[in-house]
């Protein structure tokens, strides 16, 4: 049964971390290049078009973005919160050193240090072998102690008898277990159920022990 999706609103954007949202929703990041098609996975997962900005020039997004939505897991249960968080894509070339120099840090900062951060999703182009940003940024989160899920999209842009061939290298590109990574496609609405379930799996899981430690 998919999961419904009740409301999905955009939250507010960050680039400090005074500015992150506050309260307990459990959260989840995307990260992925510029132009991987991140916003348009928010947007399939979310089942609204336009909540987040799909762009054909990569390097728009310069802040986090978070997204308030709810869900029902199954058809009769209560709506659960959850908060998306959309980060600017990397290895954009066409910026000043120091320009993304300030973004790596900022969202460093954030996977490192965001208490309500569940799991990410590390977003990677099916067509070709993950880039070496790509394993950076997984080697960087598993290093961070962040629960990984890997999706591979545009999906459609393969012909169907390469896609199960594309999917078992992204696997062995990046360490995990033949099946683990979630094929997925904006254009196809392909994946989206599995995402979710893995994602609202996740979410219901406890959160990291620092958050656990009683308040002093
Ligand atoms: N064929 C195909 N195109 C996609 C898919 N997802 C995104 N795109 C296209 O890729 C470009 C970048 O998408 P966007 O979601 O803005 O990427 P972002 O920069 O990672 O947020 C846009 O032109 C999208 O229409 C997909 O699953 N299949
Ligand atoms: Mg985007």
């Amino acid at each position: 049964m998919p999961i419904q999706v009740v409301s999905a609103d955009f939250d507010k954007t960050a680039t400090r971390p005074e500015e992150w949202p506050r309260g307990a929703t459990p959260e989840i990041a995307f990260v992925g290049r510029s132009n991987v098609g991140k916003s348009s996975m928010l947007n399939a997962l979310a089942r609204r078009k336009g909540l987040a900005r799909v762009s054909s020039t990569p390097g728009r997004t310069r802040a986090l973005q978070f997204f308030d939505l709810s869900y029902r897991p199954t058809p009769k249960a209560r709506p659960r919160p959850i908060r998306f968080c959309d980060l600017p894509g990397y290895g954009y070339a066409k910026v000043s050193r120091a320009e993304r120099d300030r973004w790596t840090a900022m969202i460093e900062d954030y996977l490192r240090d965001r208490d309500v951060l569940r799991a990410v999703v590390l977003i990677v182009d099916a067509r070709h072998p993950p880039s070496e940003s790509d394993e950076d940024a997984a080697a960087f989160l598993v290093s961070a102690g962040r629960r990984l899920v890997v999706a591979a999209t545009k999906m459609d842009k393969l012909p169907k008898a390469r896609r199960v061939l594309a999917l078992q290298q992204v696997e062995r590109a990046l360490g995990l277990a033949r099946g683990d990574a979630v094929p997925f496609s904006a254009v196809e609405g392909t994946g989206t159920d599995a995402l979710w379930a893995r994602l609202a799996a996740l979410a219901a899981e406890e959160a990291r022990t620092a958050e656990a430690e009683p308040p002093a």
